[in-house]
């Protein structure tokens, strides 16, 4: 049976809230971010920042030469919180099946609901509506037919904008998709994919499945079904968390153990510790693992039964791991710890009885 999904995402989400409650900010380039004197990078910048090259992630320094006019402000984590629940209280009007994926964007499955006469169209436009008139903000919209189709429709006519793909269209919509519309497909896989003569959905849709794969490994099988429109991911509507982890990609591939160790004690295991210190609350570690994804793109993981941080355990992983690389540069590093399951409810319930 056909599905209708709908991929809503908040514009220029941090941001606009800041612009929001604060008018003085109104028509002028303004992010949200770190300060530039102390190494910050920005999360998100509105649309005006955009057209001076300003975006997600880049260095406030940097950020600021390029639009010397740029008001930084600080974010307000709490605030965003409590507006994303707000959001999701109007998404539940219309249907339970609900995947957010972050703080601003959500997978709503639409196919059973009845309101707006079952049109997944007007359901998005009401919804979009809605949080408008209750929060003050602007959001885009996606629908297809199925999930990746519907994300990468919500992007199409941002900021404030909506654009539906039929199952009718789907097929004329791959077709001149470029392929780094495709979520995973980065700058860097695009330029492989280019250089191999990939740069559309037609041009996927020309190859062979086999080919693809022996060219691609798994990449080439995903780029290949998803170019044929096949995407049978359900809505996952809570998910029960098995790990957490922190990675980074540097700006320049790393060659020294020792400055990669030192990364990993001095950023990601400290980092990794406060991501991981509201699961810690409930659940124990099962173990420890380190990510290795070297310059050529190999990637490998190490892992380790273990319960609780320990830094020489995540060294004794990343030695292992690199020793796969056999001396190659590395461009991405990272550490995770895997979660025991949560504890059972019911079984806790019958003992305190
Ligand atoms: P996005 O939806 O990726 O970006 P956005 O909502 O700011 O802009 P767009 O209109 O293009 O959707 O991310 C949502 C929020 O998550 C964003 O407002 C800030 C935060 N964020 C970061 O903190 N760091 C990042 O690198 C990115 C991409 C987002
Ligand atoms: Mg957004």
């Amino acid at each position: 049976m056909v599905k209708k999904f709908i991929h809503i995402d908040m514009d220029a989400f941090f941001v606009s809230v800041e612009i929001r409650d604060n008018p003085a900010l109104a028509n002028k380039a303004v992010a949200v971010g770190g300060k530039s004197d102390r190494r910050g990078v920005l999360s998100t910048c509105n649309y005006i920042a955009r057209q001076f090259g300003v975006h997600s992630a880049m260095a406030t320094s940097i950020a600021l030469q390029k639009c010397p006019q740029l008001i930084v402000v600080p974010g307000r984590m709490d605030v965003y919180k409590q507006i994303s629940v707000q959001i999701r209280a109007i998404f539940e009007k219309y249907t339970q099946l609900i995947e957010p994926l972050s703080l601003d964007e959500a997978f709503l499955d639409v196919t059973d609901c009845k309101l707006c006469n079952g049109s997944a169209t007007l359901i998005a436009e009401q919804i979009r509506q809605e949080i408008f008139e209750e929060l003050n903000l602007t959001a885009s919209a996606g629908i297809a037919p199925n999930k990746f189709l519907a994300k990468i429709a919500s992007d199409e006519n941002k900021p404030n904008g909506q654009c539906v793909i039929t199952p009718e269209q789907v097929a004329t919509f791959i077709e001149k998709m470029p392929l780094n519309k495709i979520p995973g497909v980065g700058k860097v896989t695009f330029e492989k994919l280019k250089a191999n003569g990939l740069e559309f959905g037609r041009d996927v849709i020309a190859r062979d499945k086999s080919e693809l794969m022996h060219k691609f490994g798994k990449l080439g099988v995903s780029l290949w079904d998803k170019c044929q429109g096949i995407d049978n991911r359900e809505v996952v509507t809570s998910r029960v968390r098995k790990s957490v982890g922190v990675e980074r990609t540097f700006a320049q591939d790393i060659h020294s153990k020792e400055e990669l160790s030192d990364y990993m004690i001095g950023n990601l295991i400290p980092e990794l510790k406060k991501r991981s210190e509201l699961y810690l609350k409930t659940r124990e570690i099962s173990k420890l693992g380190v990510k290795v994804k070297f310059k050529d793109f190999h990637q490998t993981t190490k892992e380790f039964k273990y319960h609780s941080f320990d830094e020489s355990v995540f060294n004794e992983l990343l030695n292992d791991a690199l020793i796969r690389g056999e001396g190659k540069a590395v461009r991405l590093l990272g550490v995770h710890i895997g979660l025991c399951d949560e504890p059972d409810e019911h079984h806790q319930f019958e003992l305190a009885l």
